[in-house]
Order: structure tokens, then C-alpha cells, then sequence
């Protein structure tokens, strides 16, 4: 068969892409942490809004601290403290991830095993760390779903997190495959930056906190990837012609 104009791979973002993890899942990892380390911060659902135009748990907490707390950025250590009220926020993610609370969003589940049938790369490219990636996988397709994926990039694997591309570039280098022949599908306008910088043709689906974002130069910008029984509202570009996304569409948006 000829290869040439085929989709090789899709590369998946996590936070808002396949599940709805911000305001329900981070968002509460935070405030958790931050009571463990007895700090008066709490970040309300439209404050960690704001934030999240940040990527990434602990450059979201130094930029916190800066708007709001400068004078507790003098301490010494605070890279390494950042890096501990971080982790801990990362366990309290883990075990809110183990109590099944968050489900994939429609159509996720539905793709990712059409895509393996049909012989497809799967990876990921995210900012959030390893761990929860892992965790989330695990509640939501089951232990042996981490190895559905062929490349699982995540956190600080990369220097600098999304907009930039180099989650992305790395994913495709791992991938050993050029752009052209993979999808992006993330939720975000910072995650759009990223992968068209990486000349990644990309797919929208939008979440809770990001309806309202730029997305332009998206080739799709839909409410979700659908389903059968609940087909996805298309918002700007290419449509689904069945209602929801599968294969056959990602492969001919590549063309
Ligand atoms: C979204 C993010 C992450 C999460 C928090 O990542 O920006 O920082 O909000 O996770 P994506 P961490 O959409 O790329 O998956 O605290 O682990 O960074
Ligand atoms: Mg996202």
C-alpha cells in the first residue's frame, strides 16, 4: 500500500484533549497542596482561568506568586520548594485520578481503539507530568493503555513548555515521522501554538476553560470528537460528515 499519503500517527494532548482534568481535577490538586503546606491560597475556578494561560503546574505557581505574593519569592530555595508544594500536588492529582471521578471525553475512548485497529501511532505531547498522564490512563482505558501509546512525551522531558513546539518536535523526532503525515488534536490555543509550530496539522476539540480562545489555523475546531449516539458540534472549519470524528476523517484531513 502506498504510505505516502497516509496518517501515520496522532498525537494527543491530555488536559482538556482527553479529559476535562482542569477546574475538577489540577485546580483541586492545587488547593489540596496548598493546604498541606498551610498557605492561605485558594484558586477559585475563574482565577485558575487566569493562570492557566501558564503552562505547567510549577511555572503556574511561581507566576502565581509573583502577581500575587512577590515578597515569599525571596526565600532562597524557592526553586526546590516550588518543586515540593508541586509534587504534592501531584500525589493528591494521582489519588483524585484513582477514584474514577474524571471520564474521557466523548469520542476518546471510540478513537483511540479505531486507531489501533487500523494500525496507527499513538502518542501523547503534554506538559503535565508522567505521573498523571499514567494515572489518568490508567482509571480511564486500564492498566495496559500506556502501552497503547508509542511515544508518551510529558513535563519537563523538554525545557520549554507549550506555546512552544518542543514537545511536539520531540514527540515527531521519538516518532522518527515528519508532520505532515500526523494530527494534533489538542484543546487549547496555547496548544495549538505549539503543535502548528511544529507544522503540525491540528484538530480542536474545545474544553471547559478554552471555548472562547483563538483558533485560528486550526483545520477543525469542533465541541468534541462525537459519537455515534452523540454527535460532536462543529464550530469553524472542516466537519464531520457522520457527526463524529474517526480514521477515515483524520486521514483525509491530511490530504
Ligand atoms: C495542561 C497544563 C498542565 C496542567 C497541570 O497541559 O498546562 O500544566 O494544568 O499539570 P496539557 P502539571 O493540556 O498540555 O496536557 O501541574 O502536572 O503541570
Ligand atoms: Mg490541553
Amino acid at each position: 500500500m502506498n504510505t505516502k499519503n497516509k496518517l501515520q500517527a496522532v498525537l494527543f494532548d491530555v488536559d482538556g484533549t482527553l479529559a476535562d482534568t482542569e477546574q475538577d481535577g489540577h485546580r483541586l490538586a492545587f488547593n489540596a497542596a496548598f493546604k498541606q503546606f498551610n498557605l492561605d491560597w485558594h484558586w477559585g475556578i475563574d482565577l485558575y482561568g487566569e493562570l492557566l494561560q501558564v503552562t505547567g503546574g510549577k511555572e503556574r505557581i511561581r507566576y502565581y506568586m509573583e502577581k500575587h505574593v512577590p515578597a515569599m519569592l525571596n526565600q532562597s530555595n524557592l526553586t526546590e520548594w516550588i518543586a515540593s508544594l508541586h509534587k504534592t500536588k501531584t500525589k493528591y492529582f494521582e489519588s483524585l485520578m484513582e477514584t474514577g471521578s474524571i471520564p474521557l471525553r466523548p469520542g476518546v475512548a471510540r478513537l483511540i481503539h479505531e486507531l489501533r485497529q487500523e494500525k496507527i501511532k499513538l502518542a501523547i505531547a503534554t506538559t503535565t507530568t508522567m505521573e498523571n498522564v499514567t494515572a489518568l490512563l490508567k482509571s480511564t482505558l486500564g492498566e495496559e493503555s500506556i502501552d497503547w501509546f508509542d511515544v508518551i512525551g510529558a513535563g519537563d522531558i523538554v525545557p520549554m513548555k507549550k506555546p512552544a513546539p518542543d514537545i511536539y518536535h520531540w514527540v515527531l523526532n521519538q516518532l522518527n515521522l515528519t508532520a505532515q503525515h500526523c494530527i494534533a488534536i489538542e484543546d487549547s490555543e496555547n496548544g495549538l501554538k505549539s503543535a502548528l509550530a511544529a507544522n503540525l496539522p491540528t484538530l480542536i476539540t474545545v474544553s471547559g476553560y478554552t471555548r472562547s480562545q483563538d483558533f485560528s489555523g486550526a483545520i477543525a475546531v469542533l465541541s468534541d470528537l462525537g459519537e455515534p449516539s452523540q454527535p460532536c458540534t462543529p464550530i469553524k472549519g472542516e466537519i464531520p460528515d457522520n457527526g463524529w470524528v474517526d480514521y477515515r476523517m483524520l486521514n483525509s484531513l491530511i490530504h
